[in-house]
């Protein structure tokens, strides 16, 4: 018998509503609000007058039971709801998987972008229904809701591959997604502040 062979929880079928973007059952919610988003948005004024005046909820994250321990397969859905900050789309905190694992997102409703950054590199992915955008090993990841309605996107990521925001923090995303025009752009990089 495989050491794996006792699962910490039991085969089970899981409900998933993309209309609704809901699993059934569920576990854990997370809720992001914009004060939870610190040092993230190029404009830090205008992220702290948003963040200490309405302090909408940016996204939320709702989780299968499947639990984040190792060999286990979780998923959630995150939804993003529509905003900008001085012209910057609404965003995950966006994280680094300590171990380096892969994970997938699928487009489930509305659109949106996965931007990508490997500490050299760096990739954006337009993500709408039905799309997988494949995050390798190593890439950090972030979503974004570029358009006035809410984008959601299902993952499925290996239970031990952990979430390591600081190195987001440190090193950035490569790119940040503004609006345009014509709908998105992606302009270099700039530290928290700078504009
Ligand atoms: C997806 C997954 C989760 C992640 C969530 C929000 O659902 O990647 O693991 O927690 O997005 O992203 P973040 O953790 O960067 O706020
Ligand atoms: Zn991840």
């Amino acid at each position: 018998m495989p050491e794996f062979a006792t699962q910490p929880v039991a085969p089970m079928a899981i409900t998933f509503d993309p209309a609704a973007a809901t699993l059934t059952p569920s576990g854990p919610t997370l809720t992001r609000r914009m004060s939870d988003l610190e040092g993230l948005f190029a404009d830090t004024e205008a992220w702290r007058e948003a963040a200490e005046g309405e302090n909408p909820i940016v996204y939320e994250v709702v989780s299968s039971p499947v639990p984040e321990a190792d060999r286990e397969l979780p998923q959630s859905i995150t939804t993003i709801h529509p905003g900008q900050v001085s012209g910057e789309f609404w965003m995950t905190k966006g994280h680094q998987h300590p171990n380096h694992q892969g994970e997938i997102y699928l487009g489930i409703e509305g659109v949106g972008g996965l931007l990508l950054f490997d500490g050299e590199q760096r990739r954006y992915l337009d993500m709408a229904p039905g799309v997988i955008g494949y995050i390798p090993p190593g890439w950090a990841h972030r979503s974004i809701n570029t358009s006035d309605q809410p984008y959601s996107f299902l993952a499925v990521y290996p239970g031990s591959a952990g979430h390591d925001y600081g190195w987001v923090l440190e090193h950035g995303m490569g790119h940040r997604v503004i609006s345009a025009d014509d709908g998105h752009a992606l302009i270099d990089f700039s530290p928290t502040g700078a504009r």
